[in-house]
């Protein structure tokens, strides 16, 4: 028999005992499993516990049908430069889809064995308004939540009508551990149940908020999205078949609010998370050095024709402009969080960019980008013009994500934006006469732009200016005229 025409064994759950469920996840992609789920698997490791994780599609069968055949075991595959390494993780027990039977989960949520509710939704997911944080009450997930209490679909959804079937039961609440990038994410997702809670049953709420506990956390890991290829090239390299591996580079940082309901959870400081009072000077760090660079290079190096982050930061070009944002606009709007040193963090973003063994796609950072540029951009754009720094470059990314969601790229070739937003911002490009117009009307998205960029005329010129420049010279060559 020739080798290339044998299908390898399927990857199985290694043997052993398993731990009981403590954890529930919501929205099981490729970072929780290759972030979140590897702290829960060595904090059992170093330190016991029955936390087991089932994990929650809300929508899409797929994870759960690749998982469910080989006992929902993975393999995490670490990219470094020097070579992979890989690890098989079993701390899922157990995988189920939400859509399916909405009434099953919220059971499975009422369950006094679970103490945590992890989340990775995603920004989108949370039904928020991202220039103010609120819950988007005309949502239609919402809307649909607020008429189907036994059958909800978002996550703020399911979160209530968990909490109160826990009330109604006399049980404690669960500790809700968002694990998204989001600022302050502790407080939105709070902020979004409690005002969910409120529309539905005053007394929930007051119970929600006296007795839920609601800890930020910031997350850090590069995880590309895993493709065919790469599920063929570990299936030739191991002779077995795992059809939901993750790949993910070396690095790993998690800092968490220690404040959770009862003091149960894992032992995450044994497995190296930082557990703190207080996130927020990490979480500004982290969104607006590594996520606002992350999407500057999505939209400037996609509409310059780079397919991954390591190939726009090996143009000169790229590495020099976002070498200027990390100087010039973004860590002089931080305050460092304690023992750590900016310059060498960004440093240390770069080479974590440059590792040529990740094809992290510019595409798929560019996606959300509605949601993504309030807490990665515009906060940064909005403090640096209040007190007289530095701005064009961020100006310039803010100007590439509105070329960019015009759906056309330089080459006149379609993008396929995704975007909650995406029909309308397609809208608004395509009906403005100028850049003038198509600015002014971007910047009348007050649930994008916080009121101090919408009302700046100096801003909107400035802004027009640089969608000039990406239109008459190119995102490369614009980028050089700011980062020479
Ligand atoms: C990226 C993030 O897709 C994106 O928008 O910026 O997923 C990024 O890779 C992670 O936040 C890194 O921790």
């Amino acid at each position: 028999m020739r080798a290339e025409n044998t299908t390898p064994p399927r990857l199985r759950r290694p043997a052993g005992p398993r731990p009981g469920i403590g954890i529930v996840h919501l929205g099981l992609g490729a970072f929780f499993r290759a972030h979140v789920a590897l702290y829960i698997d060595d904090a059992m490791r170093a330190s016991g516990g029955d936390w087991g994780v089932l994990g929650v599609s809300l929508v899409r069968p797929d994870q759960r049908d690749r998982l469910a055949p080989q006992g929902y075991a993975y393999t995490a595959v670490e990219l470094a430069p020097e070579g992979a390494d890989a690890r098989i993780v079993d701390v899922v027990q157990d995988v189920i889809v939400a859509r399916e039977d909405p009434a099953r989960l919220l059971d499975l949520l009422a369950d006094p064995a679970i103490r945590i509710v992890t989340l990775t939704v995603t920004e989108k997911g949370y039904c928020h308004e991202p220039a103010s944080g609120a819950l988007n009450r005309a949502h239609p997930d919402i809307l649909h939540d607020l008429a189907h209490p036994q059958a909800p679909r978002s996550a703020p959804g399911y979160l209530v009508r968990a909490l109160a079937h826990r009330r109604a039961a006399g049980l404690a609440p669960f500790t809700v551990l968002c694990c998204d990038n989001l600022p302050q994410n502790g407080r939105v997702v709070r902020g979004v149940v409690l005002e969910l809670a409120r529309l539905i049953d005053p007394e929930l709420a007051d119970w929600i908020a006296a007795e839920g506990r609601f800890p930020a956390t910031m997350v850090d890991r590069i995880v590309p999205a895993t493709s065919d290829e790469d599920i063929d090239r570990l299936a030739e390299r191991t002779g077995v078949l795992d059809a939901a591996p993750v790949l993910h580079e070396p690095f790993r940082q998690w800092v968490i609010e220690d404040d959770f309901v009862g003091d149960a959870r894992p032992d995450f400081a044994a497995a190296g998370a930082e557990m703190v009072a207080d996130v927020t000077a990490f979480e500004d760090m982290k969104l607006r050095c590594l996520n606002g660079t992350h999407s500057a290079l999505a939209y400037l190096g996609y509409l310059a024709g780079h397919e991954t982050i390591a190939e726009a930061v090996a143009d000169p070009v790229f590495a020099g402009f976002i070498r200027h944002l990390w100087a010039a606009e973004i860590v002089p709007s931080l305050q460092a969080p304690p023992n750590v040193d900016l310059a060498a963090y960004t440093e240390a973003l770069f080479v974590r960019y440059s590792n040529p063994t990740i094809r992290h796609r510019t595409w798929q950072i560019a996606m959300d980008g509605s949601q993504k540029l309030p807490q990665r951009i515009l906060a940064t754009l909005a403090e640096n013009l209040a007190a007289g720094r530095e701005a064009r470059g961020l100006t310039l990314v803010v100007a590439a994500w509105i070329r960019y969601v015009g759906g056309v790229d330089e080459r006149g070739a379609a993008i396929d934006v995704r975007d909650p937003l995406a029909e309308r911002l397609r809208a608004l490009s395509d009906t403005a006469p100028d850049a003038a117009a198509k600015v002014r009307a971007f910047l009348d998205l007050r649930e994008v732009f916080p009121e101090a960029l919408a009302e700046s005329a100096d801003f909107a010129s400035a802004l027009a200016g640089a969608l000039v420049a990406l239109e008459d010279r190119g995102a490369r060559a614009a980028s050089a005229e700011i980062a020479p």
